[in-house]
């Protein structure tokens, strides 16, 4: 039995992402995202998989949350396509009541069972209407706008039950995947051959820039329309992992990993997320600003914020840090200048450290090795950076092989079991550390649509028959109550 290490209000579930498991691409007044797009290309750059049936949770949703009332969940984070709701995506065209009626279905199923809904807004699947008419995130001043008001229809339609709001989901990914590496939608990139368009010098900062501003919109908003008579909360998801220096007596790879955390996260936390109480070494960075380290590589290739900018971002208070944490990494400086398609703050990531000393174990996923050690001091180091309440938006993994995996191997996932456990105490460690941690979401609730690498890597607590769609629980799905419980949270609360 674990030391209670949580405290007992702790928020916990399960979370999932709109195109990784709804389906029904084409119901209901749907209109096209950029992912439609982007998985039916020829040649494919997702494994041959898209999203138009992926999971049927569309029309099994009933079902999905009679297993998260199984698994005991007190929350479930799922996001809202944004082009159900405004299918062209734009601020003057017509909202799709069709697309109201599915989510309203599902917060209510959700209520009835006594499990909290936690909406996120974007999850990646921009209505293809706006990246034809104008660019998507390449247009700042636009986007921005037709994402408040996208936002605004979603407080307004179903802000009297939820209230935990996250705005974007890990703007980074979208920023860099979809217009420097390509490897995601939109698949802008100057650097990848199966790339037709792009700029990876400038596109994935201007699309950075678009969805800080898109966030504090939406935020202010909230703030003065809606939150004096909803009361909920409103945060952001960002993606980033832990880096320690590669040869730790190397002050210049120190300063890479911290450098590698900026560009990762105080790229749009900084602006965000006033920091509050900088390290040392930082203090010269400008409040708000984008970070140091950031500008001094970049120059003018990342998009200042203007006065006006900086008016709206100062108006937008917001709640919580959404951490989405999967694994940590060395950084090993470089000594050559960086490169104008550098977007990590030219150093090398790696998984083992100078002496051959691996980060921790392998999983089922190349970039991804359990390192729940580098877990508890990131959470310290975004705590002490940010002072704001952190919830664990995302954390997860497969387990080694599971990919290849028949369904009664993989719902025999110790691996996940451990790598669950070792996360809670390093949350309990932290907390013990003095962070605010308020919360836990595992990532996900069923195997699904693992974006361009397709249905290969199985995250789920849940396993999914893609031929039948039947879906069998793992043990690390019924256990995961038990851990919370074990570590101090009142899990009937
Ligand atoms: C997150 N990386 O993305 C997303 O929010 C989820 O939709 C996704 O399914 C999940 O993590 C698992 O990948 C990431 O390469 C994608 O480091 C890639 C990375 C990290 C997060």
């Amino acid at each position: 039995m674990a030391t209670p290490s949580l405290p007992p209000n702790f928020e916990w579930g399960f979370a999932t992402a709109a195109y990784q498991i709804e389906g029904a691409v084409a119901e209901d007044g749907r209109g096209p995202s950029i992912w439609d797009t982007f998985t039916h290309l020829t040649p494919t750059r997702t494994k041959g998989a898209n999203g138009d049936v992926a999971c049927d949770h569309y029309h099994r949703y009933e079902e999905d949350l009679e297993l998260l009332k199984r698994y005991g969940a007190k929350a479930y984070r799922f996001s809202i396509a944004w082009s159900r709701i405004v299918p062209l995506g734009g601020r003057d065209d017509p909202v799709n009541e069709a697309g109201i009626a599915f989510y309203n279905k599902l917060i209510d199923g959700l209520l009835e069972k006594g499990i909290t809904p936690w909406v996120t807004l974007y999850h990646w699947d921009l209505p293809q209407g706006i990246e034809n008419r104008y660019g998507g995130w390449l247009d700042v001043e636009e986007s921005q706008r037709d994402f408040e008001r996208y936002a605004r229809v979603c407080f307004e339609r179903f802000g009297d039950r939820v209230k935990n709001w996250i705005t974007l989901n890990e703007p980074w990914i979208q920023s860099i995947f979809g217009y420097a590496t390509g490897g995601n939608a939109p698949g802008r990139s100057s650097t990848n051959p199966q790339s037709t368009a792009g700029n990876t010098p400038t596109e994935p900062w201007i699309a950075g820039k678009a969805q800080i501003m898109s966030h504090a919109r939406s935020v202010a908003a909230y703030n003065k329309d809606f939150r004096p008579t909803q009361n909920g909360q409103i945060g952001i998801s960002l993606n980033g992992d832990f880096y320690e220096p590669w040869d730790a007596d190397d002050d210049r790879d120190k300063e890479a990993a911290e450098r590698r955390m900026e560009f990762h996260i105080g790229w749009f936390a900084n602006p965000i997320l006033a920091p509050a109480n900088r390290a040392p070494f930082l203090v010269g960075s400008l409040k708000q600003d984008y970070p140091k380290v950031m500008r001094d590589q970049l120059g003018d290739r990342l998009p200042p914020f203007t006065p006006a900018d900086f008016a709206i971002l100062n108006s937008a208070e917001t709640d919580f840090y959404g951490m989405n944490y999967y694994t940590s990494q060395f950084a090993h400086h470089r000594t050559s200048p960086p490169s104008e398609n550098d977007y990590i703050g030219n150093l090398d990531e790696l998984q083992e450290d100078k002496n051959g000393v691996s980060v921790g174990a392998e999983s089922g996923i190349h970039w991804l090795r359990s390192c729940p050690g580098m877990f508890r001091k990131h959470l310290s180091r975004v705590y002490r950076l940010y002072g704001k309440p952190i919830y664990i938006t995302e954390n997860g993994c497969p387990c080694p092989g599971e990919d290849k995996m028949t369904r009664a191997e993989s719902v025999e996932d110790a691996y996940r079991i451990k790598y669950f456990e070792d996360h809670l105490d390093a949350i309990g460690g932290a907390t013990g550390d003095g962070a605010d941690v308020r919360g836990y979401f595992a990532w996900s609730l069923m195997d699904n649509l693992e974006w361009s690498d397709g249905y290969g890597p199985r995250f789920g607590v849940t396993f999914t028959d893609y031929d039948t769609l039947e879906r069998t629980p793992k043990k690390s799905a019924l256990l995961l109550q038990k851990m919370l419980a074990e570590r101090g949270v009142d899990i009937n609360g």
